[in-house]
């Protein structure tokens, strides 16, 4: 792969992705989303990758669509790169087979923040910020942040946050549950490896049908769920991980899952 805004490192069952334009705080260009997405093709056809860790270099985490790149001009039709690009990018890390964790080293406005949203599991930095930048420049949050935005924190703080565009530090994100944990920026790094390499041994099957689970409950009625919650346990029943999970248990041994 030949990538120039985006590093790609694979350590055993995990592939890092650390977003690499920390001048302009990892904002998103055009070469950025075709990083992501040959990086995303390649995640996605090699089995071996059982989780992905997403990361910022330098200060911040990614501060949305970059606006010297978009410039007035890129106004006429604002919904055009969300179609072509981030909708598209979001849509498909839902989808993705196996978790994604985020760390958020810095500020994470705009897309940025949506970006970080659309993971699996987020932790972030102590020092670091969301914000819904984008009423600040006369725009809409987009990149799924008025879907994620939402469900994760409820109506009045989502409204909230996208009409003032005001910041939210990583502990109050934390309280709210806008992520799963806020962290002491020394032990971002080393924790968000460490909760990658465990959950890259995890079941992986069963991640990814948890996932599937959790986007279609987002939409479903609750008989329409437990349809589905049946027959992702179908499907998770017939996995050799299934197995060994439950003749680990039985033969009171631990489990060793190969993500199949
Ligand atoms: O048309 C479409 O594509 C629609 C899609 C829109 C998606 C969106 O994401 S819209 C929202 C875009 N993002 C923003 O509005 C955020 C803009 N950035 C900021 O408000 C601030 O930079 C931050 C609050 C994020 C951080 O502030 P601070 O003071 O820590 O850093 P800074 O000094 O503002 O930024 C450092 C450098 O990064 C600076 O460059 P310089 O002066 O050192 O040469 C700054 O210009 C650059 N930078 C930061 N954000 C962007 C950016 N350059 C281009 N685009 C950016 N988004």
């Amino acid at each position: 792969m030949n990538l120039t805004t985006l590093d790609y490192v694979r350590d055993g069952a995990v592939a890092t992705l650390t977003l690499q334009r920390p001048q302009v705080l990892n904002s998103f260009c055009a070469a950025m989303h075709a990083d992501l997405s040959a990086a995303f093709t390649a995640i996605e056809e090699d089995p071996t990758i059982r989780c992905v860790l997403l990361t910022g270099a330098g200060r911040g985490f990614c501060a949305g669509q970059d606006l010297g790149e978009t410039g007035t001009s890129g106004l006429a039709d604002a919904g055009e790169r969300l179609e072509r690009l981030y909708n598209p990018l979001i849509l498909r890390m839902r989808h993705l087979p196996v978790p994604i964790i985020c760390a958020v080293n810095g500020v994470a406005a705009g897309a940025g923040a949506s970006l970080a949203l659309a993971c699996d599991i987020v932790l972030a930095a102590r020092s670091a910020k969301f914000i819904q930048a984008f009423v600040r420049i006369g725009l809409v949050p987009d990149a799924g942040s008025t879907w994620f935005l939402p469900r994760l924190v409820g109506d009045a703080r989502a409204r909230a946050v996208a009409m003032t565009g005001d910041p939210v530090d990583a502990a109050q994100a934390a309280e709210w549950g806008l992520i799963w944990r806020c962290v002491d920026d020394a032990d971002l790094a080393g924790e968000a490896q460490a909760l990658a390499a465990r959950l890259a041994g995890l079941p992986t099957r069963a991640i990814a049908l948890i996932k599937q689970a959790f986007l279609a409950g987002a939409s479903n009625d609750l008989a329409a769920q437990l349809r589905l919650e049946r027959e992702l346990q179908r499907e998770a029943g017939t996995t050799a991980d299934a197995r060994e999970g439950i003749a680990a248990f039985v033969e009171k041994r631990p489990p060793s899952f190969r993500g199949r």
